[in-house]
């Protein structure tokens, strides 16, 4: 997700990012959406989209990737939920669950989320 310019230029980045990870192969992508601000912090609408990669990076290190790719991006962590250039989250990882202090799989926020819910269903078909 994206919501500070230019936000179709950084899910491009965010795609290209993943693709170009170790071990790493993107798959297929969604729809971009348009959506409204999710948390109660009033700013602009995100957009969003998901990606289906095939990887051999664990959950952690696919992580660390994640957050660099978000950083190159010139993401700058400040208050939760606050606006941002890049936010790559991992949604689902196979059918594995993950607990950690920091990272929770699948993504606790799913069954909250209508347009991940129907970015996962697009992607469904593509995963096997
Ligand atoms: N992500 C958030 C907070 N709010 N709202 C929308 N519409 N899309 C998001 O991806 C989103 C959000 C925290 O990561
Ligand atoms: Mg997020
Ligand atoms: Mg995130």
């Amino acid at each position: 997700g994206s919501n500070l310019p230019d936000r179709t230029a950084h899910l491009a980045a965010g795609r290209a990012g993943l693709a170009a990870l170790p071990d790493t192969a993107l798959i297929a992508a969604s729809t971009v959406e348009e959506t409204e601000p999710l948390g109660g912090l009033p700013q602009e609408p995100y957009l969003n989209q998901m990606v289906l990669l095939r990887t051999g990076l664990t959950p952690r290190v696919l992580l660390q990737g994640c957050l660099a790719i978000e950083h190159a991006e010139g993401r700058v962590r400040g208050e939760r939920w606050a606006p941002r250039t890049l936010d790559l989250d991992i949604v689902r990882y196979g059918d594995l669950s993950v607990r950690e202090p920091d990272l929770v799989v699948p993504h606790p926020e799913l069954p909250h989320r209508a347009f991940w819910q129907r970015e996962l269903t697009e992607l469904l078909p593509y995963a096997r």
